[in-house]
């Protein structure tokens, strides 16, 4: 069995961080591992509170877990600081574990802060050219680039924006999230070529933890050794219909369902 580690927050309400991720990595058929960056007390309406754990001990749940279990590939959500930054990228050097998929999570879709302002440059420089891809959402793009929000509306926009985030030291980043009519549409560039992944659009807010699925269905497939192309296209439909299938829980965002992408019982 393949294996991949998530290196995250944990999410209370099971919807996001590491509980989002290894459900997606179970449903994938990848043996999932976990380092907890930070833990928070949170429902579908929003984050309570947020606990971070000590860089020292970020550092040791990955050496640890990783020196008995090789990760076959890894992933970074929720890092909370620069001094946590500090501690991954030095892990993820020297225990090699690539192939490594950076999703650079600023903020929730309730909108807490999930990292520091301070630590988005550290994480650009650190970790940036150590992924395999970056996935940045519409308002991390813009965080990136300096471009603002309201404009990352066309393909043409992200395509720009894909670009300069290479340019800042990615080898190949896919910007989610560009509603083209009744689409939704991620755009990768992987330094040399663009290439788009549709869905259908969603009605409602059922979207808790799509970022994380869709960042933890990536890092499986690479697990798998398919390619980034393959892998961001199983994601997409992951979390597509994990959106279309939301069960509904809470009274806020609800969280996405996974599992709706299992493969079906005979
Ligand atoms: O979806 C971003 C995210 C990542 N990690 C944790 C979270 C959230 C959003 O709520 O709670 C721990």
């Amino acid at each position: 069995m393949k294996t991949a580690l998530t290196i995250a927050g944990s999410d209370s309400s099971g919807g996001a961080g590491i509980q989002a991720d290894l459900k997606t990595f179970s449903v994938l058929g990848v043996y999932g591992m976990s380092a907890i960056t930070a833990v928070t007390a949170q429902n579908t309406l929003g984050v309570k509170d947020v606990v971070e754990l000590s860089p020292e001990f970020v550092r040791k749940q990955i050496d640890v877990a990783t020196s008995d279990i090789q990760a076959d590939a890894t992933k970074t959500g929720m890092l909370a600081s620069s001094a946590i930054i500090e501690v991954v990228e030095d892990a993820i050097r020297r225990n090699n574990l690539q192939p490594y998929v950076c999703d650079p999570v600023m903020v929730s879709k309730s909108g807490s802060e999930l990292l520091k302002p301070d630590a988005v440059e550290a994480m650009r420089k650190k970790l940036f050219p150590l992924a395999s891809v970056v996935t940045p959402n519409r308002h991390e793009t813009a965080a990136l680039t300096g471009a603002s929000v309201e404009m990352l509306t066309s393909v043409a926009a992200a395509k720009d924006a894909a670009r300069r985030i290479v340019d800042l030291g990615a080898k190949a980043v896919v910007v989610k999230g560009i509603t083209v009519d009744d689409q939704v549409v991620d755009v990768l560039f992987d330094g040399r070529e663009f290439y788009e992944f549709a869905g259908k659009a969603q009605p409602g807010e059922k979207s808790h933890g799509s970022g994380c699925a869709f960042s933890a269905a990536i890092t499986a497939g690479l697990a798998d050794r398919k390619t980034l192309v393959e892998a961001i296209d199983v994601a997409k439909q992951l979390v597509t219909m994990a959106i279309q299938y939301s069960d509904g829980q809470g009274r806020g965002t609800a969280p996405v369902n996974v599992l709706a992408f299992a493969p079906k019982k005979k």
